[in-house]
C-alpha cells in the first residue's frame, strides 16, 4: 500500500489515542473532586427569619415559631418554610412556642402571676386554660397539648385533646363514630378505643360526644359532606344508644 493512502489511518489512530487520554484525565480530575468534597464538612445555609427581637424558637421539619415583639408586647411568628404569619395580636405577652406539624402551642402572660395556654390548630386559636393561676410552658404532640399548672392546691400535669376525636386525627367525623360502633359496650379500652368520657365502657355518652361535636375542627371541603356510609354509621349509632349496655 503506497504511503499516501497509510496517512488518513494515522492520524484517525493518533485522534482515538487523544480522546482515551482525554477521557483518562477527566475521569482522574471527577473523582479526585468528589473525593476532596467528601472529605469536607457538610454546607450550611444561614437565613435570618426574624427582624422582631425573635426569641424561644422551636422547629418542626420546616415549621419555626418564636415570640418576637411587635411594638408594645410579644406575639407569636410562624414561618411555615416560605412565609411568616405572625399568630397573635394582643395587648400581653406571647412567649415560649412549640410546634408540631401545624399545631402550636405558647403561653400568654395576663399578668406577672398569672399566665394562660394557648393552642393553634392550624386554623384558629383556642385558649385552653382560663383561671387566676400560673402555669408553665406547654407540650404539643400530635393533637394533645401537656403543661404543668397549679390546681388550686399543688402544681399538677394537664392534658388538653379535642373533645370528640377518638383516633387523634385532629378531626371529629366518620371515622371516630366507627371506632365507637365497633367497640361499642367493651371496657378497658381507653379513649383510643372509643371511651372517650373514661367511664370505662363504649357507651352512650362517648357517641354522643361525637355527634355533638361533628366536624369540629371543620374537616377538609372533601370530606365535609357526610357520605351515605357516614348517614348509615349515624343511624346505627342512633339504634345502639337504645339500647345502652
Ligand atoms: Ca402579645
Ligand atoms: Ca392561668
Ligand atoms: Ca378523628
Ligand atoms: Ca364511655
Amino acid at each position: 500500500m503506497c504511503r499516501s493512502c497509510l496517512l488518513p489511518s494515522l492520524e484517525q489512530g493518533k485522534k482515538m489515542k487523544c480522546k482515551r487520554i482525554f477521557s483518562l484525565i477527566l475521569t482522574v480530575v471527577i473523582f479526585g473532586f468528589l473525593a476532596a468534597n467528601s472529605a469536607q464538612a457538610t454546607a450550611w445555609t444561614v437565613t435570618q427569619l426574624s427582624n422582631d427581637l425573635g426569641g424561644g424558637p422551636h422547629i418542626y421539619g420546616s415549621n419555626v415559631v418564636w415570640s418576637g415583639y411587635d411594638g408594645s408586647d410579644m406575639e407569636i411568628f410562624l414561618y411555615d418554610g416560605n412565609s411568616t404569619t405572625q399568630l397573635t395580636n394582643n395587648s400581653y405577652n406571647d412567649y415560649d412556642p412549640q410546634v408540631y406539624g401545624s399545631n402550636v402551642v405558647w403561653m400568654g402572660e395576663e399578668g406577672w402571676s398569672d399566665a394562660e395556654v394557648f393552642v393553634y390548630d392550624g386554623n384558629s386559636i383556642t385558649q385552653l386554660t382560663n383561671n387566676s393561676h400560673i402555669e408553665y410552658p406547654p407540650q404539643v404532640y400530635g393533637y394533645n397539648v401537656v403543661w404543668y399548672g397549679f390546681d388550686g392546691n399543688d402544681f399538677e400535669i394537664f392534658l388538653a385533646q379535642i373533645t370528640g376525636d377518638v383516633n387523634g386525627d385532629g378531626w371529629v367525623s366518620s371515622d371516630d363514630l366507627t371506632i365507637i360502633i365497633d367497640n361499642w359496650g367493651q371496657t378497658g379500652l381507653g379513649r383510643g378505643g372509643g371511651d372517650l368520657n373514661g367511664n370505662g365502657v363504649v357507651d352512650g355518652p362517648d357517641y354522643t360526644e361525637v355527634l355533638s361535636n361533628w366536624n369540629l375542627p371543620p374537616e377538609p371541603p372533601s370530606q365535609a359532606t357526610p357520605e351515605p356510609a357516614t348517614l348509615l354509621l349515624l343511624a346505627f349509632g342512633a339504634l345502639l344508644l337504645n339500647r345502652r349496655p
